[in-house]
């Protein structure tokens, strides 16, 4: 690209995936303008403060802000290019909710120019890019916008990168990951292509845009597939008295197998939505992925059930479960299947009229979300506290409970949906 093809980018949405993009899309010496209808959050970038958490980023947006590269504001101003980033949920029925997506959409429209490029970096499904193109056209009947079959040079060029990298390794993944761009039209993808190069070290490969919407929910649906098949496993595993975790580690010696690690659930914001985006758009013909999502949201309530099985049947007074968030160290509560596990677990004792406590053991909050604050049944405890209950339950394999040493966990009573409390994973003892 010409050095300054795009000297200022618009990203609408200031979340897990905006923030973070924002960053290295102005180390690349872009201007952003960061918008998010969320006025708190506007306030808090502006004051240079960072409202996620996650490594390396507070320091980054308290440097750019301060050195007005980066600006947050509640609505967006001419740009070069408009990146949507703003969450696609799902509706009832699972269908996937474009309503913030259409929102974003009505809120640039009035900004855009002749030459602008829109990336839509929101997961979405198939159809969904060129669904945003016709919304601009509708807006603004003065520019040409991209068609799937349209003019070579559209006005408005309007493509798909969707974003695949993981919290906590977001700064580098963002930089270092390859991308997929699929442009409604060709010009679209080769724009978007340019403007991803200035930031991305990786491959940036270029497809249609149907072909990169179906690329992410791919990735999602592959890897949920794949936890269903290990948490089918334990299943099979516990029929026939068999420890899975070392039957896995077994397997994956042959050099074609790789299987992933059962657990009680598939939680987070993307593989346990994803796959809903193929299902709810093909219903049976997508039987394997639709199978493979109710195993994995079947496994919270599996584990309760063990749980109550082992209350009704020795004299726990205690119960600490360890770990709320949706997956090793980080801080991220949402779609959490051990949070989905400790509230349900929490209304069946009280269905049963029981008085056991529940202790939580979650290192990475200071206290505990509203959804959690089951009158004085939960209690937010640290390790020592947690380690002294009647009953164990391992349900997030933070490094802060791996750490904890063999000699105090042995001999408890516990249910280890992580693998790392097992008589195997302890070791011998001395
Ligand atoms: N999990 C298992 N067993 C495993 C691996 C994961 O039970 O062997 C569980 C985790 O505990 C967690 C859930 O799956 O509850 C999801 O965790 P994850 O680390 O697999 O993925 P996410 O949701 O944090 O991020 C995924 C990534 N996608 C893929 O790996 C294909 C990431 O690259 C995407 O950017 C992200 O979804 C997204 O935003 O779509």
């Amino acid at each position: 690209m010409t050095q300054n093809q795009f000297a200022s980018c618009v990203i609408m949405g200031l979340g897990y995936i905006g923030l973070p993009t924002s960053v290295v899309v102005a180390r690349a010496g872009i201007d952003v303008i960061g918008v998010d209808v969320n006025e708190r959050t506007v306030s808090a970038i502006s004051a240079g403060r960072c409202p996620i958490e996650e490594p390396g980023l507070p320091e980054a947006i308290a440097e750019f802000v301060a050195g007005g590269r980066i600006v947050a504001q509640a609505q967006p101003r001419p740009a070069d290019v408009f990146m949507i980033a703003v969450p696609t949920p799902f509706t009832g029925g699972y269908k996937p909710d474009l309503s913030y997506v259409e929102a974003a959409t009505r809120a640039i429209a009035p900004a855009l120019r002749k030459g602008n490029l829109v990336m839509v970096e929101s997961t979405i499904p198939v159809g969904a890019t060129e669904q945003v193109a016709r919304w601009i056209e509708a807006l603004r009947r003065d520019l040409r916008c991209a068609q799937r079959n349209g003019p070579e040079e559209p006005d408005i060029l309007v493509a798909h990168c969707p974003e695949r990298v993981l919290p906590g390794q977001m700064l580098k993944e963002l930089v270092e990951n390859d991308r997929v761009i699929g442009g409604v039209c060709p010009a679209s993808a080769e724009a978007g292509k340019r403007f991803y190069e200035s930031f991305v070290s990786g491959k940036c490969l270029i497809t249609d845009s149907r072909t990169a919407e179906l690329c992410k929910l791919t990735e999602n649906s592959f890897r949920d597939v794949n936890i269903a098949f290990a948490n089918e496993l334990a299943d099979v595993c516990e029929d026939f008295d068999i420890d899975v975790w070392r039957l896995i580690e077994l397997a994956n010696h042959h050099p074609r197998v790789s299987v992933l690690k059962p657990g009680p659930g598939v939680g987070g914001h993307c593989i346990a939505v994803d796959p809903w985006f193929i299902v709810s758009a093909l219903g049976e013909r997508a039987r394997l992925i639709r199978e493979a999502r109710w195993i994995n949201s079947g496994r919270p309530r599996q584990v309760v059930r063990k749980v109550l099985a082992q209350v009704a049947s020795s004299g726990v007074r205690s119960i600490g479960c360890f770990g709320l968030a949706y997956k090793p160290n980080i801080d991220d509560l949402r779609e959490s299947p051990a949070a989905e596990i400790v509230q349900y677990l929490a209304h069946e004792l009280h269905m049963l009229g029981s008085d056991i406590e529940l202790r939580l053991i979650e290192p990475h909050i200071t206290e505990l979300p509203p959804s959690l604050e089951h009158g004085n049944r939960m209690k937010l405890v640290d390790p020592d506290q947690g380690l002294d209950s009647d009953l164990l339950v391992m349900l997030v394999d933070h490094d802060a409970f791996r750490s904890i040493p063999a000699s105090e966990i042995r001999g408890k009573n516990i249910i280890d949906t992580r693998g790392v409390w097992s008589e195997a994973a302890l070791g011998p003892s001395n």
